[in-house]
């Protein structure tokens, strides 16, 4: 420090970034005067961030090697348009120090850290060593340079089973493994070293004592050009799965004065150690007893800053943008003041039951809550395209409250009233998380998730009410055709008055069955039949989309996207969607449900069935590798397999056909 620091004054920033957080940076650009320029891919054509930004560049196709990975193209794009600075959101360039390095070299400002202190931070075994030099508590372990079987067999013994064998390069707990006892070790550093390898393109291992049943807290650090350091609290991640991040919190609920002090201390050590400037945040573990251990370095702006946002009453885009040019940060330590309590869940376009199989296709209607203490950061729009080519995360909800039980319980309400209605998302689960006692508690550790759902998640099923409100507000839509259709004289011509007519029949089909239905219209009401069970339906107001209805008695609010034959309905967080078999087209359209198709592109790796063979619904069918993940793909029906349409190896698109599923009866 010490010396002058030179002030730059940034007018127009491009976001190198795409979704909600190209959106959410936009927002504070925009609000503080700034000129905003989006990069986008072709599949992101007319996508809200694109729409949103003064000035839009398409960079390249949609596979991100071709587009939000070229620092080249971005770079050009930002002197194309005259960009001042680049901020680089989180994924994609933004912890990438070529990257960095060539912004700062193209006379850009990077609206991050130097480049060297994402450098420094990159290698887990450096980042270590460097950790436990400035006296940063790092997990008892061995970072050596000697890779021998032996030497790590010494350094397990001395440190103690359980171990966890990490990648040093890695991150993001790829390469990691829990070693129980000595006898396990060789096989577990064979395993890592070529998971490393291929992962990170270097096999360098180190050991730790393995921390079980750990919190995953994090540090807020911010730093200025003026060698100001300081923290602006903690935030509590522990509920991931597969180190995905699906609710965060602030505060930690077990949180205390003492142990905030000792850990925000030790992350701003941290951040002192490489120089640090900009946003940070320091991942520590922390255990039963209160001991909290330094895991890694994030040289970002993470996804989940809002809730430190909304306890801090702090715009941290705001912030780093302040500190890239030369501003001295807006507040000292002792001006931290938390206010309340802010959770986060994340709204993944995935379905929870199926192995978190990521979902695509169109957005029929995106409706997002409002209202006291909740906040939305979305990426999406009504009509967009999900595509398979980006990360799943479509929005956040946030809420804020006094207590953790405010916030607690209005964000479980704004799950339930934001409406996403086309890909299948994870909202009924974020709702179902929030709902266990031991998060109601506080109690959630990052063992949480494979505790509680072991089995994974239950699917959301329509209930026969669900089913009877869709089929209503499928007739209700269009009285006329609806009669027409089922070979009635027209309802305008008939009049309301007349002798109750014979039921309507109606052949409603879901991914997971077929409704048969008969409904009747008694004037303002519905009387509809589903299976063995009556609904009296009596539709109420519907404005745009949202629909108030009483079934039975029980007022229901629903929202609900109508689109000729189809119907896609949310109520209470629980998303269906139906689609009416035309009349006559019954058999068909059962049968079809037996046509299993690549619900997504990806890799066959495996079929699992022969011709032939007897499946129940929900039986493995094959396995599909898509997004480098694996998922299983699963018989929609009871049936025999009566053709096997792809083999092993085969690259399938979306939609192609799979496997077919006979009449078991055959
Ligand atoms: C650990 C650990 C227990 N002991 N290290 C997982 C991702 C990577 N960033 C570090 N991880 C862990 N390292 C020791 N010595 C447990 C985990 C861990 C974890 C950490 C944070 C959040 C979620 C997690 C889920 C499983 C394991």
């Amino acid at each position: 420090m010490g010396g002058a620091v030179s002030a730059v004054a940034i007018s127009s920033i491009l976001i190198a970034n795409r979704g909600e957080i190209a959106c959410r940076i936009i927002r504070t650009a925009r609000g503080l005067g700034l000129r905003t320029i989006a990069v986008y891919s072709e599949a992101d054509r007319g996508a809200p961030h694109a729409v949103m930004a003064d000035e839009a560049v398409m960079i390249g196709p949609a596979p991100v090697g071709e587009s939000y990975l070229r620092s080249d193209r971005i770079i050009e794009a930002a002197q194309a348009t005259r960009a001042d600075a680049i901020h680089p959101g989180y994924g994609f360039l933004s912890e990438n120090e070529a990257f960095a390095e060539a912004v700062d070299n193209a006379g850009l400002v990077f609206i991050g850290p130097p480049a060297k202190a994402i450098y420094l931070m990159g290698n887990k075994a450096e980042a270590k060593r460097r950790m436990l030099a400035a006296g940063v508590p790092c997990v008892p372990g061995y970072e050596g340079d000697d890779q021998d079987d032996l030497a790590f067999a010494e350094a397990a013994q001395d440190i103690g089973y359980p171990v966890m064998v990490k990648a040093a390069a890695g991150g993001g707990g790829r390469g990691m493994r829990l070693v129980d006892e000595a006898g396990e070790l060789a096989d577990a550093l064979g395993l890592a070293r070529s998971e490393a390898a291929s992962a990170f393109g270097s096999d360098e291992l180190i050991l730790e004592k393995a921390v079980l049943r750990p919190r995953h807290v994090e540090i807020q650090v911010f730093a200025d050009k003026h060698g100001n350091f300081i923290h602006l609290g903690e935030r509590d991640c522990s509920v991931q799965r597969r180190h995905q991040k699906v609710i965060e919190e602030a505060p930690c609920p077990v949180m205390t004065e003492d142990l905030r002090a000792a850990m925000g201390s030790a992350a701003v050590d941290a951040a002192k150690a490489v120089d640090y400037r900009g946003a940070g945040t320091v991942e520590f573990l922390l255990d039963a007893a209160g001991d909290f251990y330094f895991l890694e370095m994030n040289t970002r702006l993470q996804v989940e800053h809002p809730v430190t946002e909304m306890i801090t009453g702090l715009d941290l885009v705001a912030m780093q943008i302040a500190v890239a040019q030369g501003e001295e940060l807006p507040l000292r330590q002792d001006d931290l003041k938390l206010n309340g309590h802010a959770i986060e869940a994340r709204l993944y376009a995935e379905d929870p039951s199926r192995d978190y199989l990521p979902a695509t296709g169109r957005i029929d209607l995106w409706r997002p809550a409002a209202g006291e203490g909740v906040r939305v950061d979305a990426g999406v729009a009504t009509g967009m395209e999900v595509s398979p080519y980006y990360d799943p995360m479509l929005a956040k909800v946030i809420a804020w409250g006094e207590t953790r039980d405010v916030a607690r319980t209005r964000l479980v309400r704004a799950l339930k009233e934001s409406a996403l209605l086309g890909p299948t998302t994870n909202s009924s689960f974020l709702v179902d998380i929030l709902q266990r006692d031991a998060f109601i508690h506080g109690e959630a550790t990052t063992a949480f998730l494979d505790e509680f759902y072991t089995g994974g998640f239950v699917a959301d099923e329509p209930g026969g009410a669900d089913v009877a409100l869709a089929a209503a507000l499928l007739l209700d839509d269009d009285r006329d055709a609806a009669f027409a259709a089922a070979g009635y004289v027209s309802a305008t011509q008939l009049g309301w008055s007349s002798a109750p007519l014979s039921p309507i029949p109606l052949h409603l089909t879901t991914d997971r069955g077929v409704f048969d239905i008969g409904a009747e219209c008694l004037g303002a009401v519905w009387s509809v039949t589903v299976g063995d069970d009556l609904f009296a339906v009596a539709l109420g107001q519907r404005t745009d989309h949202a629909v108030r209805a009483r079934i039975n008695g029980r007022t229901i609010d629903a929202v609900a996207a109508i689109s000729g034959s189809d119907i896609g309905l949310s109520v209470s967080g629980k998303c269906f969607r139906f689609h009416r078999a035309r009349p006559g087209m019954e058999d068909d359209a059962a049968g079809s449900s037996g046509r299993v198709v690549a619900p997504m592109p990806g890799l066959v790796v495996d079929i699992l069935v022969k011709k032939g063979q007897k499946v129940a619904r929900g039986d493995a069918l094959a396995v599909l590798e898509a997004m480098k993940m694996q998922h299983q793909i699963a018989a929609p029906i009871d049936g025999v397999v009566t053709g096997i349409d792809a083999s092993k190896g085969d690259q399938l698109a979306s939609g192609d056909l799979m496997i077919d599923i006979g009449d078991a009866a055959e």
